[in-house]
């Protein structure tokens, strides 16, 4: 069995229940992933650090010690019903392609470190990409501390314990600078598995938005309040999620999701006073999220009007569409023909750390074939063969990439 194949089912045990794998940020799960990972940079001697939101890096030295690194790497955290390969991957596959140049004596002339990225599903604290927004600098670190789960407890706590805290022994890190990123991760789409390809290069990330959406109407009795006189907050909700809907079909070119939902007090008996849920607009075109986000606050004014309710919108994030680097890919593109191996470009609509990355440095992204296209779910599935293939291109293209990169 391969490195990366064996290092993967070593990781996906970490924690892994009834419903896939489940390993939010800063907690147990997540803590003894970061020390597997260290675990395998120690094996090779790469040098280990960490940021104070939990980035770990693992940094295999270049003949231009100085330069400025290339950074390799994506995320090991999951979504509540994650799969073995989403992040992981990325993650694994960037310590073996370091194991790679180690073996084959590559002397690159930049440092090359693999990186971990901290809670870039946002399935814990209210932030997507929360790692690499705090290390790039698109999110300000002591805020994002003081992010706090539903429980209530923030990341600065939850960091701050022996449990699902920092790595011991492995020092802070303040430096940021780098030369380029690059990140393999699975498709989560049909499209490679669809044209038999096994490699695809990604042209672009698509946009996205979340938001939080609360809506107060007054509680009840089921039995005695007529309807003409009800403010049933689930009822607006429900109206505002098919609004919501029907924009991004309307639209085009867009996906809108409810994933979260929570109405209180949630019993049969009682009219619901207060529905609040999650919204998740995406597109490749910004000016089509303003527009789904339009019709959003369209529904919920016209609730507010209509329905006895206070509806209110809290927008968390908003990314914009990210264009990979053109010389990146174009370096990609000549490590995957030199392989001999084919690849075909395509654009990302699941959201990745790279978003945050190419802000500041030449990003680029690779993608290996998701059977059945399926993602975020348990059964989430890559061929050994198309994962070892894609270590092998990312090693590849990391050479390639490090002969003209600043
Ligand atoms: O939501 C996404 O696209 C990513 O999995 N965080
Ligand atoms: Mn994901
Ligand atoms: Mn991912």
């Amino acid at each position: 069995m391969s490195t990366v194949v064996e290092r993967l089912a070593e990781l996906s045990q970490i924690g892994r229940g009834e419903n896939g794998i489940d390993r939010p940020l800063a907690s147990r799960g997540d803590r003894l992933a970061r020390e597997l990972f260290a675990k395998w940079a120690r094996s090779h001697k790469y040098a280990l650090t960490q940021d104070r939101v939990g980035n770990v890096f693992a940094r295999r030295s270049g003949a231009r010690d100085d330069a400025r690194p290339i950074l390799v790497g994506s995320h090991l955290d999951t979504v509540p019903t994650g799969g073995a390969y989403d992040g992981a991957y990325g993650v694994v596959a960037a310590i073996c392609a370091l194991d790679e140049l180690e073996a084959n004596e590559t002397r690159t002339e930049h440092p090359i470190e693999a990186v971990a990225w901290a809670g870039e599903e946002g399935a814990r604290f209210p932030l997507g990409c929360l790692g690499s927004s705090v290390f790039t600098g698109a999110c300000d670190l002591e805020k994002t501390l003081s992010l706090a789960d539903a429980d209530g407890t923030t990341l600065r706590d939850a960091l701050a314990s022996r449990e699902t805290g920092l790595l011991d022994r492995v020092p802070i890190r303040e430096e940021t600078r780098l030369s380029a990123y690059l990140e393999i991760h699975i498709e989560q789409g049909p499209v490679l598995e669809r044209e038999g390809v096994p490699l695809g290069i990604v042209t672009s990330i698509a946009g996205q938005r979340r938001y939080r959406v609360a809506v107060q109407g007054t509680s009840g009795h089921a039995g005695t309040v007529p309807m003409a006189r009800r403010g049933d907050a689930l009822c607006a909700a429900s109206e505002i999620i098919l609004d919501l809907e029907r924009a991004a079909i309307a639209i085009g070119e867009t996906v809108a999701t409810v994933g979260m939902f929570v109405v209180e007090p949630n019993a049969a008996n009682v009219i619901p006073g207060r529905a609040r849920f999650s919204v998740d607009i995406r597109s490749p075109d910004d000016a089509k999220i303003d527009a789904v986000e339009s019709a959003l606050r369209e529904s919920a004014g016209r609730a507010n009007a209509r329905r006895r309710v206070s509806a209110s919108i809290e927008r968390l994030e908003a990314r914009a569409p990210a264009p990979m680097d053109s010389k990146l890919r174009a370096a990609i593109a000549r490590a995957i023909t030199a392989m001999g191996e084919r690849a075909i470009d395509l654009p990302s609509g699941a959201g990745h750390d790279a978003m945050c990355l190419c802000r500041i440095a030449p990003t680029a992204m690779i993608f290996v074939p998701s059977i059945g296209g399926k993602s975020h779910v348990a059964e989430e599935e890559t061929a050994p063969e198309d994962l070892e293939r894609g270590v092998a291109a990312l090693t590849a293209s990391i050479v390639e990439v490090d002969k003209f990169v600043i």
